[in-house]
């Protein structure tokens, strides 16, 4: 793949206040930029050495004014980020210094980087595959310790050794085949369809595998997607605030206070479990409230877990059981909340009308039975998608798309050998298979897919 070789540039530290700040550099200019600007305190006859950091002042070239005091790093190509040169300048980190310094690399003839376009120039220059970048905004973007383990097993090449494996067994059943069409009449054996068709069982089988462990990688990557359902005042708002440990949502004893869903991240036992406080359920005529139950209800739509809250210091009213309808696809788990008040509920009842659902009791407000509840979440997610962090590699739904395609590709073939359908037939749905998994790698994508990946990046990554 070619791409335009210019010189590239872009703050890489965070926008804003820090004790310092980095700009890159990358690209053929690198070093004769940094020349431009960087005046060494001890210059050293030859110049600056690679990878041995220079103090020294950036200046304005124009004006020959100093804009800061930093120290200056050189990378030769090609062993670096980009396996371009590079240049690093390591500067205090505000936000006019930042700017001021990233101005002057660019009047002397950088481009300002897109986002990710560093990353990107790695997986162009083929120090990096496609899977690889991606880990390199999972890693940046791991919400747990676990998410933050498997993006590093993949950025170390974990899914591309997996998907490479796959292609070179690919590849052999693939020489086979062809082998059996230019030796048609000879009786090689392995060569009959059978034994190519139990390869390509195999193969499937290896491959669904792979899929089966991609429900938890998407949760790790993601987070699971959790939704507090209730009626109004039921204590929805005061659990969100319980579970984050602080008072991030309004809570008030005026039923229908929330309007808005509110989004945020907690950690259960490194599971990232993104819960979601919603309106409470009702009919409303007030306008703005029924938006919210509206969204609420769209939240629960795509939810993965529902957290269903009951009072338990109230009798079961219509209203929690209209709920009932709505979420009876779901994963359930009854949260019975306000247990530190008189109980009034019929947890028979509420039995009879969610049955098999677990009930966990809680007090939002004294901070009780929120470990059971955390514990329930745990369980929950571990029984439907297996552990979390043994021998996953697939977390994005990029990959479990491009390795469902060379699934459906082998099935075909598989069909094509017990039908003893043409050789050539078969051939073209392994060859299929094999472009699907290249597109994991990155061996066969198009631009549209490497922008699209791109584009989530951060700039100066
Ligand atoms: N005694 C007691 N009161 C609670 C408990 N949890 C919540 N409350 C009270 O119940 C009232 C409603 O709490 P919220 O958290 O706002 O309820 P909500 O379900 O978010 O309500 P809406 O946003 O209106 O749907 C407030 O007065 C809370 O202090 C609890 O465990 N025990
Ligand atoms: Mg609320």
């Amino acid at each position: 793949m070619d791409y335009e070789r210019d010189t590239i540039a872009a703050i890489s530290t965070p926008y804003g206040e820090g004790g310092i700040g980095i700009v890159r550099i990358s690209g053929d200019e690198a070093f004769s930029i940094a020349e431009k600007i960087f005046v060494p305190k001890k210059p050293k006859p030859g110049g600056m050495k690679p990878r041995t950091m220079y103090l020294g002042d950036i200046i304005d070239p124009e004006t020959k004014e100093t804009i800061d005091e930093v120290l200056l790093v050189k990378y030769t190509a090609p062993h670096t980020y980009t396996r371009e040169d590079m240049v690093e300048i390591n500067s205090h980190g505000g936000l006019t210094v930042q700017n001021r310094i990233l101005e002057v690399v660019l009047s002397c003839g950088a481009r300002m980087a897109e986002p990710g376009e560093f990353t990107k120039r790695a997986f162009l220059n083929g120090r990096i595959d496609l899977s690889q970048a991606e880990a390199v905004i999972d890693l940046i973007r791991a919400k747990t310790d676990r998410a933050l383990k498997i993006a590093m097993e993949q950025l170390k090449g974990g899914l591309s050794s997996q998907i490479g494996d796959l292609r070179q067994e690919l590849i052999k059943v693939l020489a086979n085949i062809e082998a059996s069409i230019d030796f048609p009449e000879d009786d090689i054996p392995g060569l009959d369809p059978e034994s190519l068709r139990a390869e390509v069982i195999d193969l499937i089988k290896k491959m669904e595998d792979l899929l089966n462990k991609s429900k938890a990688g998407k949760i790790v990557r993601e987070g699971l997607s959790t939704v507090i359902l209730g009626r109004p005042n039921v204590g929805k708002s005061s659990l969100l605030n319980s579970l984050l440990r602080e008072k991030r949502a309004i809570v008030t004893d005026i039923p229908g206070t929330t309007r808005d869903a509110i989004e945020e991240y907690i950690n259960v036992k490194g599971i990232p479990v993104k819960i979601i406080d919603t309106a409470g359920i009702r009919e409303t005529l007030d306008e703005v409230e029924r938006i919210g139950v509206e969204k609420a209800l769209e939240y629960l739509e795509n939810a993965e877990l529902v957290l269903l809250m009951f009072d338990a210091s109230e009798e079961l009213k219509e209203e929690d059981l209209k709920i009932a309808e709505l979420v009876k696809d779901k994963f359930v788990i009854l949260v019975v909340n306000k247990v530190d008040l008189p109980e009034k509920i019929d947890i028979k009842k509420l039995k009879n009308v969610f049955p098999g659902r677990k009930i966990i009791r809680i007090s939002a407000l004294k901070e009780e039975g929120i470990e059971e509840l955390k514990d329930a979440i745990f369980h929950a997610v571990t029984k439907e998608v297996g552990p979390l962090d043994e021998g996953i590699v697939i977390t994005r739904a990029r990959h479990r798309q491009a390795i469902k395609k060379a699934v459906d590709a082998l099935k075909r073939a598989e069909k094509e050998l017990k039908e003893s359908s043409p050789m050539e037939v078969v051939a073209m749905e392994v060859r299929e298979a094999l472009e699907f998994l290249g597109e994991i790698t990155g061996d066969n994508v198009g631009d549209d897919v490497i922008k699209a990946i791109f584009e989530n990046f951060c700039i100066g990554k």
